[in-house]
């Protein structure tokens, strides 16, 4: 009988991969955080919703999660900073731009730099690092690769594919899709270090993301459900939080859009997606019901993040839930 690994106090001897999206993803990463402030973080983000505009590269999945993470993100809002203005898209209005997609005047302080970083040559994987820095933010994170990738989705009413933050922002999700695809991530290559972050991982978290648009791609990434299975038969254990709660999103179009693929609007229907990679599943006391429709050991507590408190709570229920109670606690 192997002795059961024991992680320090706060599992400060841990190494801890999560891969996240956009909001929800970003919270339970700082959760994470939070929980296990001494241990060995790297978050994983899906760049599926990278997009260009007026020159620029959004990465906006990859900015939520640094102005999550480093406290200045607009809680309310979930993306861009508190406090920002739109000064900037307000004299590009009146100029005749396109400001669907609205950046604020602090908000393209990330979007410069970033442009003058991947003029000079950086891959994105050493920008988010050098961003990160800047924001004193004491974890890694990744993007899932260094490649582009950009996530469409085909629209049901005329089968015409548009990217995601037309489908996303412009078109405010109000209409139904039947096909999601990644375009380029046949040809992309896990980012610098991931692979070897998820051969060295004790525990590895499924965020409560959008399983279609931003955990798919990045399990899409080539090479990385291997990783995953082969940590797996190391020992490492893997862990989701269901992004549903009573088959409805505390925020955005995940369970519409489940529904529209075909899958089951439920945590079960997101289990489901995750095949045969979680050891740890947790459900809503309200979707208890399901545990008999999960493959993967279900565990019962309160989905809903209530502000930094909230994130903590359910990371450090996670971290019992996959490597048990840290030393020294109750
Ligand atoms: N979401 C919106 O609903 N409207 C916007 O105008 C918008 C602008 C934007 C700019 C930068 C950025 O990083 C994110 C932005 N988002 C906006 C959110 C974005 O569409 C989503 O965060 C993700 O792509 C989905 O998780």
């Amino acid at each position: 009988m192997e002795t059961k690994r024991t992680f320090g106090p706060a599992w400060r001897d841990a190494s801890i991969v999560a891969l996240a999206g956009g909001v929800g993803g970003s919270r339970l990463a700082r959760g994470l955080r939070a929980a296990a402030p001494d241990a060995r973080l790297t978050v994983v983000v899906n760049t599926g919703d990278d997009v260009t505009r007026h020159g620029l590269r959004i990465q906006p999945d990859i900015d939520t999660v640094l102005y999550a993470m480093s406290g200045i993100v607009n809680e309310k809002q979930g993306w861009g900073p508190r406090g920002d203005s739109f000064r900037c898209m307000q004299q590009l209005e009146r100029l005749g731009g396109e400001t669907w997609f609205r950046l604020g005047d602090l908000d393209l302080g990330i979007h410069l730099r970033r442009r003058e970083l991947i003029d000079a040559g950086e891959p994105s994987s050493a920008i988010t690092a050098e961003l990160a820095r800047h924001l004193g933010i004491a974890a890694r994170i990744l993007p899932m690769t260094d490649d582009p990738v950009e996530t469409w989705v085909q629209l049901a009413e005329d089968g015409q594919w548009v990217h995601f933050q037309e489908y996303f922002v412009k078109r405010r999700t109000n209409v139904a899709i039947r096909g999601v695809r990644f375009e380029g991530i046949e040809r992309a290559r896990p980012a610098p270090g991931l692979l070897d972050a998820v051969a060295s991982a004790d525990m590895i978290a499924f965020c409560p993301s959008n399983p279609i648009v931003s955990l798919a791609p990045v399990l899409a990434v080539p090479g990385l459900r291997d990783a995953l299975r082969d940590a797996r038969k190391r020992g490492a254990v893997i862990g989701g939080i269901s992004p549903l709660i009573g088959g409805a999103t505390v925020k955005g179009p995940a369970a519409r859009m489940l529904d529209e693929l075909g899958h089951k609007p439920t945590a079960a229907g997101v289990a489901a997606l995750y095949d045969d990679l979680l050891d740890v599943f947790q459900i809503d006391p309200l979707d208890r019901g399901l545990s008999g429709e999960i493959q993967a050991r279900t565990v019962v507590a309160d989905g809903l993040m209530r502000g930094r408190r909230g994130e903590a709570r359910l990371a450090r229920f996670l971290l019992r839930a996959c490597l048990g109670a840290p030393e020294g606690a109750g």
